[in-house]
């Protein structure tokens, strides 16, 4: 597996306990703060930057792997590196199944699918018709 970096916005919440001796009692505040962290990700294929233009761009798959093999009940990661959104939509372009979808993934999104039985799935991006992958899960 590849690591990768991906921006994930955390929400944190943040109890603070005071002790206010004037009132001469315990008050409690809490603080809800926002902040943007950089946390690898074990993705499991990417999508290149690029994707979104006619093959790929420069790269010569649309996922990287474009094949892949994983395990059933092991949850299988793409991450869109892209500066476009993306999708990771189960069947082919012409033929759409609706075993899984992603929606639009945002630039440094991910999408996560469990496979739970063995068999090929060819997959593609609603975006763009030229991309397309395959992942064969296993037993
Ligand atoms: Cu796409």
């Amino acid at each position: 597996m590849n690591k990768k970096i991906a921006i994930i916005p955390i929400i944190v919440i943040i109890g603070i306990i005071a002790a206010v001796s004037q009132m001469g009692g315990e008050t409690t505040q809490t603080e809800t703060v926002e902040i943007e962290t950089v946390e690898e990700i074990d993705a499991t294929i990417t999508i290149p930057v690029k994707a979104a233009r006619p093959a790929c761009g420069p790269h010569p798959e649309c996922y990287i792997p474009s094949y892949y093999v994983t395990k059933v009940d092991e949850p299988v990661i793409w991450l869109n590196e892209d500066s476009a959104f993306h999708s990771v939509t189960s069947g082919s372009y012409e033929e759409p199944t609706d075993l899984f979808d992603s929606g639009h993934m945002d630039p440094y999104g991910i999408f996560t699918y469990t496979f739970e039985e063995p068999g090929m799935y060819p997959y593609f991006c609603t975006l763009h018709p030229w991309m397309a992958g395959n992942v064969k899960a296993e037993r």
